[in-house]
């Protein structure tokens, strides 16, 4: 059976990465607990950017504050993005997928939209097709998006220490971010908001309701 591409969004310290290794252990325990039959054969976590070794240098130069070098540009921001997504959907998820692994992804095709698309206005329909051509057409299964004020999520990003190139855009460009994601909830079925600014096990205990609805779906015997 193929598997399931679960894709975790949202702005800067929304908690992606904190619920992912939630969701992880929920369904590696589910898993281990032989409740979903006939169901995936693994769970596997991984990123955007950097789910690759050569996305890890991508990262690096998109991330790193433009300290040194000359300010990266929104278009080259928008093709490093693509270039990371395209390595990895083709070494890391597509084949995760053929194995029929559910996979774990933070960050996918969504934050291009709501980034580059609403947050630094670069043309929709180019980025649109940017993503289709960088994802061979794969799509997510579900979307999660952990939605959080945006002075939330920059307090704790602050809490935690420097900021890197994107978290040091202003609270105007996050603002936006934020309506890119919750336009693209609107409009998609299966991108599901979810509530992130309770504490971390109830967000988690959310995402497992809706998560376990989905298995129900795709696993059902
Ligand atoms: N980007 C990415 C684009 O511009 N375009 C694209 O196409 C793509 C794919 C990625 C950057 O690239 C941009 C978006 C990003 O700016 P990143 O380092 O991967 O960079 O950044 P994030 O994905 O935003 O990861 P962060 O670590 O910054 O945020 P998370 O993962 O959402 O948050 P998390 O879990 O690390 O938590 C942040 C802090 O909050 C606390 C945690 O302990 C941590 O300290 N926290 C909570 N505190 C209170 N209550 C809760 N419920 C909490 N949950 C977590």
């Amino acid at each position: 059976m193929r598997g399931k591409l679960i894709v975790f969004e949202g702005i800067e310290g929304s908690g992606k990465t904190t619920q992912i290794q939630y969701l992880r252990q929920w369904l590696e325990h589910t898993l281990v607990n032989g409740r979903l039959g006939n169901g995936p054969t693994g769970v596997i976590v991984t990123r955007q950017p950097g789910g690759t070794t050569m996305g890890q240098q991508i990262r690096q130069v998109l991330l790193q504050p433009s300290t040194g070098m000359e300010s990266l540009t929104s278009t080259s921001e928008l093709l490093l993005y693509a270039a990371d997504r395209a390595q990895h959907v083709e070494r890391i998820l597509l084949p995760a997928l053929e194995t029929g692994h559910l996979v774990l992804c933070d960050r996918y095709t969504a934050s291009t939209v709501a980034y580059q698309g609403y947050g630094r206005k670069l043309d929709l329909g180019l980025i649109n097709t940017l993503n289709t051509i960088a994802t061979q057409g794969l799509t997510s299964d579900l979307t999660l998006w952990i939605k959080l004020d945006v002075k939330q999520g920059l307090g704790r990003m602050a809490a935690r220490g420097q900021a890197d190139r994107i978290e040091q855009a202003g609270i105007e460009f996050h603002r936006r971010v934020h309506a890119g994601f919750a336009a693209q909830a609107q409009q998609q079925e299966g991108f599901i908001a979810v509530d992130g600014s309770p504490t971390e096990t109830v967000v988690a205990e959310q995402i497992q309701a809706i998560v376990s609805t989905y298995l129900q779906q795709w696993y059902a015997p």
